[in-house]
């Protein structure tokens, strides 16, 4: 058996690639998830169930130190992947508490868990662009200073931070990938890129007339998670532990997502999209670009997915879902 890797936030978009990334590199897959994912299988652990069989998943809460700890004490990672938060931006205004403990608690109990059970263990902390925030240089690169807009970006500053402090202080190898949006079919309804081409599956099917959402002219840089998984694991393959920006290096406002999204399926989005001003935020993170250079460099990473195929891709696999498929991908060009 190969190296025996611990993956928090298995259940996940990122956290379900990256277990099929693991096995097919021959490790051991152990994954942490809440006791109601285990009661629950059919719902929670859908996004695993072609590796089902093949990993290992433990009852945890990220919320004990305790149950932390004896997760680790357990299993005994020769790599430890941690990603699983509270992940939803716009949740974060709605309860700014449960999201600081939970992602900052979370993250600590881990490290300092992994520092005195398992302290060869390489370790990846999910960082987020949302630490950019209102970015005070574009593009965004590992030295640019973080100003978080959301508890979210506040707690991930601090889970980045920790994470470097591990690393100096007790010379643990632990890096913090500081990923960029990162999309698929497996992306969770809330966020917009998932909302966007399910809705219009859902307008297509007839199971929908119309779809609400917030700020169309935010920008954001979307790649597929599929592939910046591939980058976790090669910031734990390195000699030295380190901080790297993710990214495609091409931002896009979710006006270009949506215009997209309908034309995919031959649909002008002006007849189908209003504006809610409810699903505005407080606080906006208005403009996201990475620069990955240091990942591509030094990891040989790169985006392969460009915005156009991820977003048929995203509409194409909704459709399917939705037997609409006959009426998609036939054209981008609006009708
Ligand atoms: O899809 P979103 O909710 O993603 P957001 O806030 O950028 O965060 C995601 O990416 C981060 C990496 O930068 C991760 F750290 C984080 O965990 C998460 O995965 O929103 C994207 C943009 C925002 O500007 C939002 O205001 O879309 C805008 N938007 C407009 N209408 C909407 C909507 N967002 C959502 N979720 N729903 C809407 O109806």
């Amino acid at each position: 058996m190969g190296q025996r890797a611990l993956i928090t936030g298995i259940t996940g978009q990122d956290g379900s690639y990256l277990a099929e990334l693991l096995l097919a590199k021959g490790y051991e897959v152990h994954g942490a998830v809440r006791r109601v994912a285990l009661e629950d299988p059919e719902h929670r652990l859908l996004r695993l169930s072609a590796v089902r069989d093949r990993v290992v998943l433990h009852a945890a809460s990220l919320e004990s130190f305790a149950s932390v700890y004896q997760l680790v004490a357990k299993v005994l990672p020769d790599e430890c992947y941690h990603l699983a938060a509270q992940s939803f931006v716009s949740y974060s205004f709605d309860d700014e508490f449960s999201t600081l403990n939970t992602n900052i608690n979370g993250t600590h109990f881990l490290l300092s868990a992994v520092k005195d059970l398992a302290p060869k263990c390489r370790f990846y902390f999910a960082g987020s662009s949302e630490m950019f925030g209102k970015a005070e240089q574009i593009p965004q690169t590992e030295k640019t200073p973080f100003h978080p807009r959301s508890s979210y970006g506040i707690s991930k500053v601090c889970g980045f931070e920790l994470t470097r402090n591990y690393r100096e202080a007790y010379g643990m190898h632990a890096s913090n990938g500081i990923l960029f949006n990162h999309e698929s079919p497996r992306r969770g309804f809330e966020f917009v890129t998932r909302k966007i081409t399910s809705g219009v599956a859902r307008i297509l099917a007839g199971k929908s007339k119309e779809l609400s959402l917030g700020n169309l002219d935010a920008q954001r840089d979307w790649g597929h998670a599929r592939e910046y998984v591939q980058a976790m694991w090669l910031m734990l393959q390195q000699p030295q532990p380190d901080d790297y920006v993710v990214a495609t290096g091409e931002t896009h406002s979710v006006r270009e997502f949506v215009d997209l999204a309908f034309s995919c399926a031959g649909l002008d989005y002006r007849d189908y999209v209003v504006t809610d001003p409810n699903l505005f935020r407080p606080a906006e993170v208005n403009l996201l670009l990475g620069d990955c250079t240091k990942a591509q460099t030094q990891l040989g990473w790169t985006a392969g997915t460009g915005f156009d195929a991820l977003v048929r891709e995203m509409v194409e696999a909704d459709c399917r879902t939705l037997g609409v498929t006959g009426q998609v991908g036939a054209s981008f060009a609006r009708p």
